[in-house]
Formats: structure tokens, C-alpha cells, sequence
């Protein structure tokens, strides 16, 4: 068993920002947790503490397309057109090539803060559509990428199985995504059992959405999923296209989210990934549902997407994450910055969305972000307090956008100020895998990064 003690003269803890709090670690976990106390010889941390961030969507692969999908084209372009590209680009994209991407973005995202990820993992098969000897290789990949990093991993293999509402085939775009219900829950099997062994810290599913996979798909998938594990997260994507809102319309008279409210028992295992298109009446019995939103605010601004119902939806005590989606960010603060932001150019106002209780708008939103998230991976983490691991960020102080400031001020200068590196040091499951801003393994992972995107650039 290994124990460590840390002191913290300035901590974030679930009752608000404490001074002289002394943090209690065993074997990763947090035993105990007391303000107000003396150092007595724990490790002093080098700033103020907060509770790691977990990154509720990620596609992997995604983060080598940043910046190559920038540039218009004789139309106008929109999100169908981006996923062209993006199917283009994933056909070339070996097993080899996915764990060094993913390596790369798990180590940004812990120097950024994020100390777990939910990677929502699509490309199972070969370039030619045929599942590899092992089926689980390309998943077994994004689990050796996150053990490089040491990021806390919630792996979500997908089920795609049609191009769009109502079975269609699938096109030749989406053919390494596709699985049978029998293939599929084979994988979900073999990945639940690494989750037990230790080798991943939890493993639910992913249905990618109601155009990809049919009603009677997602509830054999969901009752086997439960016949593994009764809690396992469940996320889809939902309405985050207005196409998506008005095919679903025509498929069954219902907009994306209220199918789901109406069809499937949603609850706190699931992450409606997006949920952008919401009518009123969505947004009420969403945030009543327990189910959480999978804002992705970089992403969803990049891809024009529309803009989250966030000042209902947060007046309903909705839950609500962040994620990384296609990395065109990776920064906790900016997506949170970008939530409110988006509200402020629509309404022209300013300090949108407030939390109860709370005067700090960064405050508020990186608190939601955490309770959110955590309920999203379904991991014990997001706070600090004993029964969570200890997944803990070190503010760097020495930042000029944060000098002088303390508590809720922190945060809202490291959401909204012109920070470099708020990130001093990270911990995941009570040990360091940032120290002064640096990984171990950034020097390795970025030479297998670099020879990745020479090969796909090529
Ligand atoms: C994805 N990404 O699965 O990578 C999707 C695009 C789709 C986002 N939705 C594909 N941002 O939705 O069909
Ligand atoms: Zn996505």
C-alpha cells in the first residue's frame, strides 16, 4: 500500500475554497481530507489545488485533422462536408498511427488540466472495412495510449451500424465503424474484462447516434451492457445538427431528445452528447432526466453547430460536461470560456450563467463542469474529498493572467484572462504525470506524433 500526504495552503474542496488543507492518499485514492491543518511534514504543493477535469468526448484520431479542414471550398461548407473529410482522412489511418495521436492529445490534455478522458471510439476495423485479428486492436491501442499518458480512461466502444434514420445501409465512408450486435457485444466483453484487471479504469458503450444504429439495436446493446455492468455509462450523440432534428422528424415524428426521453429510460448513466437542438419541453425533462450534457463548446463552434439552451437548461439544475470532441481544443479553461461566451453574443448581455449561491461565473461553471463529468466517465473523481482518486491540478501562480489572484478569482482569470500556462503540476490517481508543466513522455510521444502526420500528410 503506498501513502502519500499533501498540503495545500489554498485547496478547492466540495464546501468552497479552503486554506492549510492536508490531503490523505492511499494506494491513489483520497482517504481523508482536513482544513485548517498543519503541514506536519506532508509534500507541500506548489499553488493552489483543484479537482482534474474530466474530458467527457474525445475522438482521438481527430487531433491530427486540427487545422487541415480550414479552407472553403466553391460552396458553402458545413459539417456534412467537414465529415467527408474526415472520412477521408481516418481511411488511412493504421493502428500504429491511432495510438501515437492518441498518446500525443492524452498528454496536452493532462498539461492542460484534464486528468480523465471518455474516448468515444469508433474505428474499430481495417482500411478495407474487415475486422483485424484482433478485433480489439484498435481499442487496445487507445488503452496503451492512455496508459502512456496516465490519463484516467472511460472507454466507450461505439456501435455504427447505419448511414441514417430508419437501418440504411451504411455508406463506404463508415465501413471501419460497423459491427453486428454479436461482434459488438464480443468486444464489449473482452473490454469490461480489462476494465477488471485493471488494465482501464471503466468501459461502457456508445451507441454513435439514433441515425447509426436502430431502436431495436440500442436496447439489445444496452441489456447486455447491463448484464456486465448495471452503472456503466452509456453516451450518443444527440441533435447536434439541424439536418440530424428534421430527419428525425421524418423518421418518427419526434425531435432526437424526446425520442430518447420517450423510448429510452434515461438517467445519470447516460451522456447525451451535444444536445444542441433542444425545444423547451426537451430542455426541462432533459435536465430533470439525470442524464448528462455533452457540451463540446470548441468543436461544436468550429463545426457550426447552433448553440446550447445553457441558461434554461442551467435555471433546471441540468448536469452538463465538457469535452474535447475533434481537439480543435485542448484547454478545460477555453471550453468553459467558450460556454459563456457563446451566450453573450447571443443576448448581448453579460454573466449569463450563474450557479446558486455562487457570485463567480468561472467558479460556478468549472464546479458544474466537474460534477458533470465525473457523473459522465463514471469514475470516482471530480472532487476533493475521501472516496474520490486523487486526480488534483496545481495552479501555476507564476502565470501573469493569475498572479495575485485566490479562490473563485483563479478561476475566473483562468477562464477568462489572457493565460499562457495555468497548469503548474497534475495528479492522477496519487501520482505526479505533470511536474512544471512537462510529461515524461512528451518527447517520445511527440517524435511518434510528428512521424505520424508525415506519414498522413504525405
Ligand atoms: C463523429 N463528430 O462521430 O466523429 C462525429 C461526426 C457524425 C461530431 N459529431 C460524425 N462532432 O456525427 O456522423
Ligand atoms: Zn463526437
Amino acid at each position: 500500500m503506498t501513502s502519500t500526504r499533501l498540503f495545500a495552503t489554498e485547496a478547492l474542496l466540495p464546501q468552497g475554497w479552503c486554506n492549510d488543507v492536508l490531503i490523505e492518499v492511499e494506494d491513489g485514492t483520497i482517504t481523508a481530507v482536513r482544513a485548517g491543518a498543519a503541514a506536519d511534514g506532508a509534500e507541500s504543493l506548489r499553488g493552489p489545488v483543484i479537482p482534474g477535469m474530466p474530458n467527457v468526448h474525445s475522438h482521438a484520431f481527430q487531433r491530427a485533422m486540427a487545422g487541415l479542414t480550414e479552407r472553403a471550398g466553391p460552396g458553402s461548407d458545413n459539417f456534412w462536408a467537414w465529415r467527408e473529410l474526415m472520412y477521408q482522412f481516418l481511411g488511412r489511418i493504421t493502428p500504429q498511427h491511432n495510438e501515437a495521436v492518441a498518446a500525443q492529445l492524452y498528454i496536452e490534455m493532462l498539461k492542460a488540466g484534464y486528468t480523465s478522458v471518455a474516448e468515444f471510439h469508433y474505428l474499430h476495423h481495417d482500411e478495407r472495412g474487415q475486422a483485424y485479428a484482433d478485433p480489439a486492436e484498435m481499442a487496445g491501442r487507445i488503452v496503451a495510449a492512455a496508459n502512456t499518458a496516465g490519463i484516467g480512461l472511460t472507454l466507450l466502444p461505439v456501435f455504427y451500424a447505419h448511414a441514417t434514420f430508419g437501418g440504411v445501409p451504411p455508406n463506404a465512408g463508415q465501413q471501419r465503424f460497423i459491427h453486428g450486435i454479436d461482434s459488438f457485444n464480443i468486444l464489449v466483453d473482452r473490454l469490461t474484462g480489462w476494465a477488471g484487471s485493471g488494465m482501464l479504469r471503466r468501459v461502457g458503450i456508445a451507441p454513435h447516434s439514433l441515425r447509426a444504429v436502430t431502436p431495436a439495436e440500442l436496447a439489445a446493446i444496452v441489456s447486455h451492457l447491463e448484464t456486465r455492468d448495471a452503472h456503466a455509462p452509456i453516451h450518443i450523440h444527440a441533435a447536434e445538427q439541424l439536418k440530424e432534428v428534421n430527419d428525425c422528424i421524418a423518421w418518427s415524428h419526434k425531435r432526437p431528445v424526446a425520442w430518447l426521453l420517450e423510448n429510452v429510460a434515461l438517467d445519470g448513466r447516460w451522456c447525451l452528447v451535444h444536445a444542441t437542438h433542444l425545444d423547451d419541453d426537451e430542455t426541462f425533462r432533459l435536465a430533470e432526466s439525470r442524464a448528462v450534457a455533452g457540451l463540446c463548446p470548441s468543436t461544436e463552434a468550429n463545426l457550426g453547430d447552433g448553440i446550447f439552451n445553457a441558461p434554461d437548461y442551467f435555471l433546471q439544475e441540468g448536469l452538463w460536461g465538457i469535452g474535447g470532441d475533434s481537439h480543435v481544443g485542448v484547454d478545460p479553461f477555453r471550453e468553459l470560456a467558450i460556454v459563456e461566451y457563446a451566450q453573450r453574443l447571443k443576448s448581448a448581455r453579460r454573466n449569463i450563467l450563474g450557479t446558486p449561491g455562487l457570485m463567480s461565473i468561472g467558479g460556478g461553471l468549472y464546479r458544474q463542469a466537474l460534477l458533470g463529468g465525473a457523473r459522465a466517465l463514471g469514475q470516482p473523481v471530480g472532487a476533493i474529498a475521501p472516496q474520490h482518486r486523487a486526480d488534483l491540478v496545481v495552479m501555476n501562480t507564476d502565470d501573469a493572467a493569475l498572479v495575485e489572484h485566490r479562490g473563485d478569482s483563479l478561476l475566473d482569470a483562468a477562464i477568462f484572462g489572457p493565460v499562457c500556462r495555468p497548469v503548474r503540476d497534475v495528479m492522477v490517481g496519487g501520482s505526479w504525470k505533470i511536474r512544471d508543466g512537462h510529461h515524461d513522455g512528451e518527447q517520445d510521444a511527440l517524435a511518434g506524433y510528428r512521424a505520424t502526420l508525415r506519414q498522413l500528410l504525405q
